[in-house]
This record gives structure tokens, C-alpha cells and sequence, in this order.
């Protein structure tokens, strides 16, 4: 006999992105098993998901894995799988090769190919086949990131009932450059299919609904956009008569700065081990007189190379010597797959090699250069040995290693120099505010961070610590989850 598959499950609360905030891990006597891994984003939806009977819809993180839905330490997974092909068109290709550089300011040529754009459309369907599965009647959803901005509209025309919440992690970007996109209109369409589409900061906002009224003529007061109900581009169907008055639904689009799970850096960073291992990051350097630290993934966004020609410059120019200040860059691999993160590797490799043989002594590398992923524990004592602490994004959604520097600091010590272009910087504003094109700048900046009174850093400090304790990735998710519920019909879910 053939045994009928087991109806799926339902949930109340449904979150979709990407990737899945578990990892497949293979342990020495060869078994495989799932860990979670500890992002903020899990953590801040952890308790929601917990209270309001919650899954989470995502990809697995290897090519063609078929897999039924797990329990990971409470978490319910439902993996969406991707092929071969998949991830290097609708993955590496649109998401990265394609919106991340246009996202970005075109810092990066995107590619446009209308193969990759068909991968994107067939996955973002897939995803929302896998969440209408398992999403009860009247479920609330929560869709993250750029690689997913289709699901909404496609949900909305599938299950009306639901809830649809959008969440944008990166930039987006002003109407002149946006409008480069082959696929403009459709994505702008995708979008509104949700009830409340969330960015990082107010000028993100702005740039979605200038594109808004520029590609659809949708009538937006403030953070409000008043979609009509017969318009079916946005997956809208009037079922029934259209209320007089109100023929439109409204989609809130607004910031909701992101965050990070503060408390917990900060149990970190005071831990003995901890410390004494930071005590020795600073012995292994050869105690120098002050070290400051780059901390990203190797990314054409973070200005890696703008801030290797300010700190070059500052040893040719004798402002410093290699003994005195050694600059630690960490440079966690990204995206290797695709040919602009390869030669930019090339360039920074060849900088870092550049300034340690011209400026470097027996004793001293001036630059302390690691292209690996450090465990948590070994970035906290990285945060903690760090006098100076640079952030030099040319574009960045919000950047969360500011926010993680700032959370470790329990000693009210160190100075934060941070690029304007970073999302970080609309709250951050006591940190060292620089624009990383301007070279001068960034060099007297960091002199200035190098040579900063205690008093000063100590003032700075307390205010930007004040700012990231009290807006944390909790304090987030709940402000997103209160408007959401709040713009859809669902009831309110529990804290
Ligand atoms: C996107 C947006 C937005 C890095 N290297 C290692 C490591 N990391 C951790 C950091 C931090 C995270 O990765 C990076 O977050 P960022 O926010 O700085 O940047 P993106 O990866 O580009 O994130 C960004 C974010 O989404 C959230 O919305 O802020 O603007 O681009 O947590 O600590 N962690 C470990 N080892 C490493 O080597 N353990």
C-alpha cells in the first residue's frame, strides 16, 4: 500500500529568507547534523517564533538537497531547494552579480541578463509556493532580503489572507540609478504585494516610493502608498464590491534601522577569557602602541582599498611608523564564485603587500592582513584590543560590525570612525564621521582617533553605547512586527 504523504504543517508565523539560519555540519566520525547559526536576526525572531507557533522557509545552503522540514534546537526549517544552476544564476548571478552592485551605487558594473532575471523569477516562486504551504489561514509573513523581493506580490495573489511583511537588509538606491534595471517595474510590483515594506534608512524609503510614483503614478503621503484594488500588477484582486471611499489598499513603506543583539556582545566581551585573549592579540603584535581594526566581509562595498591608501599614506608621510600602530584587517571570504569579488581580492592582496614590504620592519607588518571567518569569541577579543575601530563602507545598508564594536566596549574606551555612507550613521553620530572618498579626510580622521583625549573617546563612547543598547535587534523586530500587524488584518502577535 502507498502511504498518503503527511498533510504539512501549518504555522501562524512564518519568516522566508535566503538562506536558513541553520548550517550542515559534519562531524569527525562523518554524521551530519544541523547547528544554528547565531546571527541577530535569529536571535531577535527566536522568542517570536517560539510564541506564536513559528517557521522558518529558507535554503539549506548546499545545491540540490531535498530535504522535509526539521526541528533545529526549536526552530521549525522548511528548506526550499536550489539546483546547481539556481545558485549561479538566481544566487550569484541576479542577487549578487546583478542587484547587490546596483543596490550599491553601481560601485560595481551590474550584469544584466535576462537568463538570470528567468532564475529569479522561477526561485522567488518557489519560495512562495513553500511559505503559502505552510502558512495557516490568516498568517503573518515575513519576508527578508533582495533575493526574495517577488514573493510578496506573489503571495498576495495566491493567499489574500495573509499578512505580508518585506524587509530590505541593503540600500535602495536613488530613482536615476534604479531605473537601469531591465526588470524595474516588476520588482517595484513584487514589492507592494506587501502590506509593510521595511528599509534601514529614511533615504531607502524615499528612493522606493519616488520609483513607486515614477513606474506605477500610486498616489504615497509620507510613508504611506495608496495601491488601487483593481489594479491586478500588484496582485491584487477585488474580491467583491470595491469600498466606496477606500477603492485602495495602503503599503507602509518606511525605515526600521536594523540592529544587533547587544546584551549578548556585551556578556561576551566580559568574559576573562575573553579579555586575557585580547590582552594577547595585543603581545602577539608586539604590543604596539595602539592597533586598529577592519573587520568585513571581503566586499567591493566596504572600502577596504580606500582605507589601505589613507593608512599607506600616513606611514610614506611619517604621521606613523610600523612600530607604533599596526592596523589589523579582517576579511572574512565572500561570494568567490563571482569574477568582481575575485579580482577585488587581487587588489587588496597586492595593496596589503605593497605597504607591509615598503613600510614593514623584521619585527613589524604594519598591516596584519587575515582573509578567513574567525569564531564570535576571536572577533570580540579582536573588538577589544582595538583603540580604533574603522568602518569606511562606500555604500552599506546598515553595517553591524559598528554596532558590535560599540556593544563590546564596556569599558567606555576606543573610538568608532564611521563612513556616512554606512546606515549606521543616521544613529551613530558621535562616532568619527568621514567620507571614505576623501582621502585627506579619512587620514585626519584617523589621526585624530589615534591622538583623542580619554575624556573625549569616554564621552563618545557612552552616547553611541546608549544608542545601541536601547535600539537593538529586538527593539527592531518588535517595532516592524507592531506596524505590521497593525496595516494588515492579522491580530497582534505575542511578544
Ligand atoms: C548585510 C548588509 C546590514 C564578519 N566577518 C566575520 C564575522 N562577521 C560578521 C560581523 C557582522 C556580520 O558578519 C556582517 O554584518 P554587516 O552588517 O557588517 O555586513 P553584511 O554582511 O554586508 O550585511 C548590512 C546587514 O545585512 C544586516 O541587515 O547591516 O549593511 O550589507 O555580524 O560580525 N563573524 C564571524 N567571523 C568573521 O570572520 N564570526
Amino acid at each position: 500500500t502507498v502511504q498518503a504523504p503527511a498533510a504539512p504543517q501549518r504555522y501562524s508565523f512564518v519568516v522566508a529568507s535566503n538562506r536558513l539560519p541553520v548550517d550542515r555540519v559534519i562531524d569527525p566520525d562523518g554524521t551530519a547534523r544541523w547547528a544554528n547559526s547565531p546571527g541577530g536576526l535569529v536571535t531577535a525572531l527566536e522568542p517570536v517564533m517560539r510564541a506564536n507557533n513559528g517557521a522558518w522557509v529558507g535554503w539549506a545552503g548546499q545545491p540540490d538537497l531535498q530535504l522535509d522540514p526539521f526541528e533545529s534546537d526549536g526552530i521549525s526549517i522548511v528548506p526550499v531547494p536550489l539546483t546547481a544552476d539556481d545558485i549561479r544564476m538566481y544566487y550569484e548571478g541576479f542577487s549578487n552579480d546583478t542587484l547587490w552592485p546596483l543596490y550599491h551605487d553601481v560601485i560595481s558594473h551590474p550584469q544584466y541578463h535576462r537568463e538570470w532575471w528567468d532564475s529569479y523569477v522561477q526561485v522567488n516562486r518557489r519560495f512562495a509556493d513553500a511559505v503559502a504551504e505552510v502558512s495557516e489561514q490568516g498568517a503573518v509573513v515575513w519576508v527578508q532580503d533582495y533575493q526574495l523581493q517577488l514573493v510578496p506580490r506573489m503571495l498576495r495573489e495566491d493567499r489574500p489572507d495573509l499578512t505580508i511583511g518585506f524587509f530590505n537588509h541593503i540600500p535602495f538606491p536613488p530613482y536615476g540609478i534604479y531605473s537601469q534595471l531591465p526588470w524595474r517595474t516588476q520588482i517595484i510590483e513584487g514589492l507592494l504585494g506587501a502590506d509593510v515594506i521595511g528599509f534601514q534608512r529614511l533615504a531607502d524609503a524615499n528612493n522606493f516610493t519616488r520609483a513607486v510614483r515614477r513606474l506605477k503614478g500610486f498616489p504615497t503621503k509620507g510613508a504611506t502608498i495608496e495601491v488601487p484594488l483593481i489594479d491586478e500588477s500588484v496582485g491584487v484582486r477585488a474580491h467583491g464590491p470595491i469600498p466606496e471611499g477606500k477603492p485602495f489598499r495602503t503599503v507602509i513603506a518606511r525605515h526600521f534601522p536594523i540592529s544587533i543583539d547587544a546584551d549578548s556582545f556585551e556578556e561576551m566581551a566580559r568574559r576573562p577569557e575573553i579579555i586575557e585573549r585580547a590582552r594577547q592579540i595585543r603581545e602577539e603584535l608586539g604590543n604596539p602602541e595602539r592597533i586598529i581594526l577592519g573587520v568585513d566581509r571581503l566586499d567591493y562595498t566596504k572600502g577596504i582599498a580606500h582605507r589601505l591608501k589613507a593608512f599607506g599614506e600616513l606611514l610614506r608621510d611619517g604621521s606613523m611608523t610600523a612600530g607604533e600602530v599596526t592596523l589589523v584587517q579582517v576579511a572574512s571570504p565572500s561570494r568567490e564564485r563571482v569574477e568582481a569579488y575575485r579580482q577585488l581580492r587581487d587588489e587588496i592582496e597586492l595593496m596589503v603587500g605593497r605597504i607591509n614590504g615598503d613600510y614593514g620592519t623584521i619585527g613589524h607588518a604594519p598591516v596584519s592582513y587575515h582573509h578567513t571567518s574567525y569564531p564570535r569569541d576571536e572577533m570580540v577579543a579582536l573588538y577589544l584590543a582595538a583603540d580604533v575601530m574603522l568602518v569606511t563602507a562606500l555604500r552599506d545598508g546598515m553595517n553591524l560590525v559598528a554596532k558590535e564594536y560599540v556593544a563590546t566596549r564596556t569599558d567606555d574606551d576606543g573610538v568608532l570612525i564611521l563612513s556616512e555612507f554606512a546606515g549606521a550613521s543616521d544613529e551613530l553620530k558621535r562616532a568619527l564621521l568621514v567620507n571614505p572618498h576623501d582621502i585627506d579626510g579619512l587620514k585626519h580622521a584617523i589621526l585624530r582617533a589615534l591622538h583623542m583625549p580619554r575624556a573625549e573617546r569616554r564621552t563618545r563612547m557612552r552616547s553611541l553605547r546608549r544608542r545601541v543598547f536601547e535600539h537593538d535587534v529586538a527593539a527592531w523586530s518588535s517595532a516592524f512586527l507592531a506596524v505590521l500587524t497593525g496595516n494588515g488584518h492579522a491580530e497582534s502577535l505575542q511578544a
